[in-house]
């Protein structure tokens, strides 16, 4: 047998057309894996699940949940990936590691309570929840972000919902809060912060760790709900949101390029008709609406950040921000079910102004 023969004949089975399609289709698989997960892994395993759901593919029994509940790895929280390739929030701090949280059935508790806009209103928000009947033993609180500023007890709030155990998202305060205490984005080279963010002195290490911790969304799957701060941008899946679309829009208007059904979002609140509540147009039906073309999303979506529309009833979108440290009321919804209670502010410490972007 000369060498050119046994080359040959060892190679032969590699060039097999079966096994050489199945190399090619199986690394094709794991490269769009690792893709979806951002090049990252550990990522990877979880969103492996998540694709295989998406494609009507079964689910094999150890999902990212059990594998993630082993102790080693318990601070992990259950998380989907942003696509978003973010660094920066617009605040100026760094991305929190786990932008979108999947609250699972499993840490869910029998109720989940969404509460809006607390911004300091620690005193309404411990009333709220004793006429919520609240006990940590059968319920999970969820905030939808701005736990600080404009109220008189942001720094307790913020440690009072830690300690307790809370979760919530990011609201663009929560976000500005950690500007500060870094000095960062707007505070770079501030000696002396601003009256108003004297509350951040007070936070201590764990306190700014929770708050670094804070993801822009939490998907609860079993109720089909998301909680979001200030909403999701209709037509973009929940993947693709931007930090700035997720803490601070109120309204969308159609773009002027990115063709039909694509929407920009905005801070204000239009006079003219120019643009609408981004909770209305998610609420549309058709495919420019929801997560977009050939989404499957029939979630509905929790939010706050709008005092000035107040309590808005949507279809798919429920928003919670009735105003408290304006003088108006903290309110918090009930899952599952359509229950909500609201308790009125003992003061207004703040007065609106108007259609300022916060
Ligand atoms: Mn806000």
């Amino acid at each position: 047998m000369d060498t050119n023969t046994a080359v040959s004949e060892g190679i032969a089975p590699l060039l097999n057309p079966f096994l050489l399609t199945y190399t090619m289709v199986m690394s094709l698989m794991l490269l769009s894996l690792l893709r979806y997960a951002n090049n990252r892994p550990a990522a990877a395993f979880q969103a492996a699940p998540i694709l295989l759901k998406r494609l009507g593919l079964p689910v094999p029994s150890f999902s990212s949940s059990s594998l993630f509940s082993a102790s080693s790895v318990s601070a992990v929280p259950h998380s989907l990936p942003s696509f978003a390739n973010e660094t920066l929030t617009p605040a100026g701090t760094r991305m929190p590691a786990c932008v979108h949280r999947i609250l699972t059935r499993d840490e869910a508790k029998e109720r989940v309570l969404v509460v809006g806009d607390v911004h300091g209103c620690l005193e309404e928000l411990q009333a709220l929840l004793v006429k919520a009947n609240y006990t940590a033993a059968k319920d999970s609180v969820v905030l939808v972000g701005d736990l600080v500023n404009k109220g008189p007890l942001s720094a307790e709030t913020v440690k009072w919902c830690r300690t307790q155990g809370f979760y919530s998202v990011r609201g663009n305060h929560d976000d500005s809060a950690l500007a500060a205490y870094f000095r960062v984005g707007k505070f770079t080279g501030v000696s002396s912060l601003p009256q108003a963010y004297d509350f951040v002195a007070a936070l201590d290490e764990a306190d700014v760790a929770w708050l670094d911790s804070l993801p822009y969304t939490l998907s609860i799957e079993h109720l089909g709900v998301v909680v979001v701060h200030a909403g999701l941008l209709p037509g973009r899946p929940l993947q693709m949101q931007q930090a700035a679309d997720m803490s601070r829009i109120r309204s969308v208007k159609r773009a002027e390029e990115g063709g039909e059904g694509t929407w920009v979002g905005v801070e204000y609140i239009p006079e003219n008709g120019e643009a609408e509540p981004w909770a209305k147009v998610w609420s549309q039906e058709g495919k420019e609406c929801e997560g977009g073309e050939g989404s499957t999303d029939a979630r509905h979506l929790l939010f706050g950040h709008d005092a000035k529309r107040g309590l808005q009833v949507f279809r798919k979108a429920t928003g919670l921000d009735t105003g408290c440290c304006y003088g108006r009321e903290l309110t918090l919804a009930i899952l599952p079910g359509e229950e909500r209670i609201s308790v009125k502010a003992l003061k207004a410490y703040q007065v609106p102004h108007g259609l300022k972007s916060d």
